[in-house]
């Protein structure tokens, strides 16, 4: 009876690519609501390594960077134990699955997609096929698991409306195969922007440090950060439009200590955006300390990381199979 409603449970599958370091973004956005999920949900996350090199990335770097954000979504509350956690290389089911669905996928959809455009305007000397075809990847990341939702922070809005679309393109075709999944973006926490320029998203390649606040900054770094971060020429904290600075440092500071903003404006009446950027980068500091602490313990015991993705690539492989399977037979691919 047990394993039966166990069976039932819905599905979440996320990803987050090793092309740098993970940002407060990345965790405020999607990472943190992960580890909230695996207490009510089937949950699978991977580390996206395959996504990370549409963009040129050092090999040894990346391979380090890998390991690194595996452990820390470890540190972050991903229980191996409870959810499947591996790294999409190791799962050759995402390479075969690409293929079928590129060809459910038109130009002229992947000509629209935004980040492509923003992507190739920031590597004007390497636009590859890859990059373009990125959200058909993703797709299959995410049909591959017959993903019932999947958290992302909103900058993957459309890229998650075109799996959808892939899904019922599909299934309308070919009859039902996938079950059509639906985003889970959080109310607060969506869109971080960077400390630097707060009307741009917060994001692990952004050349300027100083408008990202990495996991593992030490505490000293982060406060640091937050002091210098762009605000606006007035004096008052509270959530305004206009006021991109402080509405992200708003948004910040509510949801590492679960304040509202109505809270947050009275705390703040009177005083100087000094105290308020100080209080948000201390708090910020005092959230991520576990995590780093954690980070540390399990980035020295390599061989317990290693168990880990082993065990999570073989699980989620064992799902991922049984979908390729019915995909290859619905498109006519004759059996070995
Ligand atoms: N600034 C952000 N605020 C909230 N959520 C964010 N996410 C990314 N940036 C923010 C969410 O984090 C998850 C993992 O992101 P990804 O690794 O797939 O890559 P991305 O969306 O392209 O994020 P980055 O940091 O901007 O990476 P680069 O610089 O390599 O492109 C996703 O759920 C994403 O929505």
């Amino acid at each position: 009876m047990e394993n039966q409603a166990a069976e039932r449970k819905k599905i979440v599958f996320s990803g987050i690519q090793p092309s740098g370091q993970i940002t407060l973004g990345n965790y405020l956005g999607a990472v943190r609501n992960w580890k909230q999920l695996q207490e009510e949900y089937n949950c699978i996350y991977s580390i996206v390594n395959m996504h990370a090199i549409t963009v040129r990335q050092d090999p040894a770097e990346l391979k380090k960077r890998t390991l690194e954000a595996y452990a820390l979504i470890l540190a972050c509350g991903i229980d191996p134990e409870k959810s499947i956690a591996f790294i999409q290389s190791h799962v050759k089911e995402h390479a075969e699955i690409n293929w079928v669905l590129a060809c459910y996928t038109q130009f002229g959809e992947l000509s629209r997609m935004t980040q492509f455009k923003d992507k190739s305007q920031k590597n004007p000397d390497n636009i590859n096929a890859g990059l373009f075809t990125y959200p058909v990847l993703m797709a299959g990341d995410i049909l591959l698991y017959q993903t019932d939702l999947v958290p992302v922070g909103i900058d993957q809005k459309q890229h998650l409306e075109l799996a959808r679309d892939i899904a019922i393109r599909f299934n309308g075709q070919r009859g039902n195969t996938f079950v059509v999944p639906d985003g889970y973006i959080p109310k607060a926490g969506a869109k971080i922007m960077s400390l630097a320029d707060p009307t741009k998203k917060m994001s692990k390649s952004d050349p300027n440090p100083r408008g990202c606040v990495y996991i593992l900054d030490p505490p000293e770094t982060i406060i640091k950060k937050f002091k210098s971060a762009v605000t606006d020429s007035d004096m008052e904290v509270c959530y305004r439009e206009g006021k991109d600075g402080i509405n992200n440092l708003m948004t910040i500071y509510s949801c590492v200590t679960g304040k509202t903003y109505e809270e947050i404006e009275e705390e703040f009446k009177g005083k100087g955006y000094g105290d308020f950027k100080l209080a948000v980068g201390t708090a910020v500091a005092e959230h991520l300390a576990p995590i780093r602490e954690k980070y540390n313990a399990l980035m020295a015991d390599k061989a317990y990381l290693e168990k880990c993705y082993t065990e999570g690539a073989e699980k989620a492989s064992r799902i991922a199979r049984r979908t390729l399977e019915k995909v290859y037979k619905k498109v006519g691919f004759l059996p070995k």
